[in-house]
């Protein structure tokens, strides 16, 4: 068998919602909520060019079940394109299109060899390509939690060929993630496959032991929001006459999300922040190619301008949205400003100089502490603070996310930032 050519992509999340971007300012909407199409069509044209022999999906393609038949019909016509140009094509469903989950559904493109497209949810489902030399191993979600170890259900390799196994799977313990389909590296190693082709964590990457199969996430082919940022698409997989493979990873996505995470403590002038974000999105900008940028900001450390910043967050976000505009060539949209700075306020001092006073600083610092050692017992923050919350005027909430008070870490996030404004008042002239 001469070399072979295999496109694995995963998290296609075709036609997921907006995550309330159209909430925001100016939000190239209709960019963004295009996004995931565009990047799956991307994909097609991808396989077509580079005349790959089969393309994986391992999971994930639906971000759950349609809201309307558009978003099926999308998918019936790039399956389409590829098997006409008889490309074999694998698809397996993850947690968020399981079998039972999706209630609509309609008639899908045969294979090159009459096998269908999608793998079963019933069993591990085995396919042979002979012509190939390929053998597939895959298994689609039934439920939405399969959280049983799947992977033990993968019968052996067969020899001679290419075994490939897909699999939507979060790992063990990868953090953060649902523990779906729980397995271990050593445990896919084990198989004796020649390459896993996994879906379901969106940070492309590679698990495999040394030595062994490469065991890999393409992660999704589009971002689709602010915390999944960077360049976003498929593996390309070049399997030689050994079975040896090469990858290389090839960017699919339209829209670009990046983070401007900046530290304030040098600056001491606005403009010195207006200059870095400006040099950083010229930077993004060469990288992203033509690709639309949608950028965060967030200041962090102690800032002599924190308390400037704090009173005019909507005027300086309005400003850096402006940079966007005008050398942004068009392609930048700023999604949002946080500012995370603390005053230059002598906390520390404080803490120090009344560490066995008493006084009212040493009061405050007492509570705050109380309040974030409890836990931040979050009923009794809800029950004091939900009166007040609801009384805010909706400019003040209108571009910000709700304040989860169910969060520990956002509610010591919360308390901090009291505690620093606070103080600041209260030792007056550090303005
Ligand atoms: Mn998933």
């Amino acid at each position: 068998m001469s070399h072979r050519r295999i496109l694995h992509a995963a998290d296609i999340h075709l036609d997921s919602p907006l995550q309330k971007l159209d909430a925001y300012e100016d939000a190239p909407v209709d960019e963004i909520r295009e996004a995931s199409r565009r990047a799956l069509e991307n994909m097609t044209d991808l396989a077509i060019e580079e005349q790959v022999d089969l393309v994986v999906i391992a999971g994930d393609l639906y971000d759950g079940d349609w809201p309307d038949q558009n978003t099926g019909l999308f998918f019936v016509k790039q399956a389409t394109r590829l098997v006409n140009e008889k490309i074999h094509v694998a698809v397996i469903r993850g947690n968020h299109d399981a079998a039972n989950k999706m209630t609509s559904n309609l008639p899908l493109p045969k294979n090159p060899d009459g096998s269908d497209i999608l793998l079963s949810e019933k069993k591990v489902d085995q396919r042979v390509l002979e012509d190939l030399g390929i053998v597939i191993h895959g298994r689609s979600y039934a439920k939405r939690a399969e959280t049983g170890d799947m992977a033990a259900e993968y019968p052996s390799p067969i020899g001679g060929m290419f075994n490939l196994g897909i699999l939507h799977t979060g790992l063990s313990g990868l953090d953060g993630h649902d523990p779906y389909a729980p397995c271990s590296p050593q445990q896919l190693a084990d198989k004796g496959y020649d390459y896993w082709a996994l879906g379901h964590i969106h940070l492309r990457g590679e698990h495999q032991i040394k030595g062994t199969a490469p065991v890999v996430f393409s992660g999704n082919i589009q971002g689709r929001h602010i915390r999944e940022s960077g360049p976003k698409g498929c593996i390309l997989v070049d399997v030689d006459a050994r079975n040896q493979t090469q990858r290389r990873f090839v960017p699919l996505d339209v829209v670009r999300f990046e983070t401007f995470d900046a530290n304030a403590g040098e600056w001491s002038h606005t403009d010195e922040l207006m200059d870095a974000y400006e040099d950083w999105m010229n930077d993004q900008l060469q990288l992203a190619e033509d690709r639309l940028l949608v950028t965060r900001v967030i200041l962090s450390g102690e800032s002599r301008l924190h308390h400037q910043w704090m009173r005019e967050q909507s005027n300086l976000e309005a400003s850096l949205r402006a940079t966007s505009v005008t050398h942004g060539h068009g392609q930048v949209w700023l999604e949002r400003l946080k500012i995370k700075t603390s005053a230059e306020a002598d906390r520390s001092n404080t803490e120090q100089h009344d560490a066995n006073q008493e006084g009212p600083l040493q009061s405050i610092l007492s509570v705050v502490e109380e309040l974030k050692s409890s836990g931040g017992d979050s009923e009794w923050m809800a029950n004091e603070l939900s009166p007040l919350l609801k009384k805010l005027p909706t400019e003040f909430s209108g571009d910000q996310a709700p304040i989860r008070l169910d969060n520990t870490e956002e509610r010591h996030e919360w308390i901090e930032a009291a505690t620093t404004e606070l103080l600041a008042r209260l030792q007056g002239g550090k303005r």
